[in-house]
């Protein structure tokens, strides 16, 4: 019988949870951007081989609750962090108060949780010695393993010290399953990533992206994608539509190039930019997106 378990990662924002995912997995399943909240959906990513079966669980950060996104985002992460056969709790710096909550999280529930220091290609060796006594004494661990989600270093380590701890359950699902993210979630969020990468400060967390329709265009054999791109005020509008609509454009090709690399489909991007009045405190709205919502 084959290994199989699901295993969570959690942590602050922007500490590297989605590039993690996407490099064990050797795919870009998760967007990830230099700005916290890139992640807004629990992303499942599975690794199969003959042996094994891990599903990665990928979650938005844990951050300060601004608003109903933000509060949802925790939420989503918090409810994560059950029914999982092990946790990677990832860190990028030493241990701060804030994560105090988390910590007793883990102890309450007695979960097995492995301290994952990413980003330690941009560490000296003593900074990582540091980061890792930081949380020796808060928590039974049941490993401290460096990495880096750029290079792939430990990466090798951390599964084989993860399989350990896996049950021979046999395969969750099929042999070629490789997230729950489907083809037009995942364009979604390619074009969300292009925002996200060409704007600053508060545009990146007012922006929410509905793909409205997609069809398939016989004679360019190409797919037109009709999106609409979610703005709360029309400044920020302005923003992103740029001078001569020169920002809007820079996007939708950046968008186009890596919805063709990645998903392996030719696209003709249409994109809308629409107010829409405090969408992040918008119960509906948020619905409507799919934020908050299990798989
Ligand atoms: N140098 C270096 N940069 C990294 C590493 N892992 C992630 N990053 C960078 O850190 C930033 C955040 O990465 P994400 O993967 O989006 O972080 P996240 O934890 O998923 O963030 P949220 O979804 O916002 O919670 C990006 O700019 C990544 O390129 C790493 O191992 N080394
Ligand atoms: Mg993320």
């Amino acid at each position: 019988m084959i290994k199989s378990g699901f295993v969570a990662i959690i942590g602050k924002p922007n500490v590297g949870k989605s590039s993690l995912l996407n490099k064990l997995i050797g795919e870009k399943i998760a967007i990830t951007s230099p700005t916290p909240e890139t992640t807004r959906n629990r992303i499942l990513g599975a690794l199969t081989t003959n042996e094994y079966q891990i599903i990665f669980v990928d979650t938005p950060g844990m951050g300060k609750n601004f608003n109903l996104l933000s509060k949802k985002l925790t939420e989503v992460s918090k409810a994560s962090m059950d029914d999982n056969d092990v946790i990677y709790y990832v860190v990028d710096r030493k241990y701060h108060e804030s994560q105090k909550e988390v910590i007793e999280y883990f102890k309450e529930h007695q979960l097995k949780v492995f301290l994952v220091i990413n980003k330690i290609d941009l560490m000296k060796t003593k900074e990582i010695d540091e980061i890792i006594i930081s949380y020796m004494n808060l928590y039974d661990f049941q490993a401290f393993v460096p990495v880096s989600s750029i290079t792939g270093q430990n990466l090798d380590k951390l599964i084989e010290l993860t399989l350990k701890e896996l049950p021979e359950d046999g395969l969750l699902f099929p042999e070629d399953f490789v997230s729950n993210q489907t083809e037009r979630m995942r364009m979604m969020e390619l074009i969300r990533e292009k925002i996200l990468l060409h704007t600053k400060e508060e545009i990146p967390h007012s922006v929410a992206v509905v793909i409205e329709n997609i069809f398939y265009n016989e004679e360019l054999d190409q797919y037109d994608v009709y999106a609409d791109i979610l703005v709360e005020k029309s400044s920020q509008k302005q923003i992103l539509i740029g001078k001569n609509g020169e920002k809007i454009k820079t996007i939708g090709t950046a968008a186009r190039l890596d919805i063709n690399k990645t998903l392996k489909t030719k696209v003709h991007l249409v994109l809308w930019v629409k107010v829409k009045k405090d969408w992040r405190n918008d119960e509906r709205m948020l619905t409507n997106l799919g934020i908050g919502e299990d798989y």
